[in-house]
């Protein structure tokens, strides 16, 4: 079919649970093809010969790369339903820019509290949660990031809420007793059908943890 969807995706993997939770929340069906990324299909390799990396979207025989650009094309081709980027520029803007934070500073410090021990895993842990801080700011009094509804930043960051267990687990700290309104957003996103369909168990990916760590050759 010419007009047909492929995910090329991980499940553990927080990007490639964006591209899921949105195409959940339009409604598009699609094919997900599940990727083994110690041994990487052809048609990944072909789709993203630059970052090799899943997800990888491809419409119409046409792959699109990168987890927040590929939110930011369902958004625009699927219009009608559930729209995820703020109308306003600005808005736009900012939504932008705190998904760049997540995954420049919130995601580094995470994989920073299970890779490290001691003293390194003390800084990836407080720089976690002052990185939580900051987005529980950002949310302020809203219901979701998107403001009222479900929105761009909302898909960009929910994905992670599924290594929270993990990060806790490793670094020995409570997020809800760090951040009691962050948490409050991650209960409220697990209401929707698009969220809990597609993050995995916690506990799931905690007993991955063993995988991942040899996979970076530590322990
Ligand atoms: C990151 C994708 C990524 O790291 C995005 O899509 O937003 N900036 C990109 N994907 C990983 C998922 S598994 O943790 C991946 O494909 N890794 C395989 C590899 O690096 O070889």
């Amino acid at each position: 079919m010419a007009d047909e969807v492929i995910l090329l995706g991980f499940w553990a993997s927080p990007f490639g649970m964006r591209p899921k939770v949105a195409l959940a929340e339009k409604g598009v069906a699609y094919e997900y093809r599940e990727e083994n990324v110690r041994d990487k299909s052809p048609l990944l390799l072909n789709s993203n010969p630059i970052h090799k990396t899943i997800p990888v979207l491809i419409h119409k025989q046409k792959p699109i790369c990168e987890s927040l650009n590929i939110v930011e094309y369902i958004d625009e081709v699927w219009k009608g339903k559930s729209p995820l980027m703020p109308q306003a520029p600005y808005e736009r803007a900012r939504a932008r820019f705190w998904a760049d934070f997540i995954d420049k500073k919130v995601i580094e410090y995470g994989i920073g509290i299970w890779t490290n021990k001691g003293e390194a895993q003390e800084e990836a842990k407080n720089g976690f949660i002052e990185c939580l801080k900051l987005l529980e700011e950002e949310l302020g009094e809203k219901p979701y990031f998107g403001g009222d509804t479900f929105g761009f930043l909302d898909v960009a960051f929910i994905p992670l809420s599924c290594w929270f267990y993990t990060y806790e687990t490793c670094g020995n700290f409570s997020i809800e007793k760090e951040c009691r309104k962050l948490m409050g957003w991650v209960k409220r996103c697990m209401e929707k059908e698009s969220v809990s369909m597609t993050l995995p168990d916690p506990h799931k990916a905690y007993e991955f943890l063993g995988t991942l760590k040899k996979w970076r050759g530590i322990e």
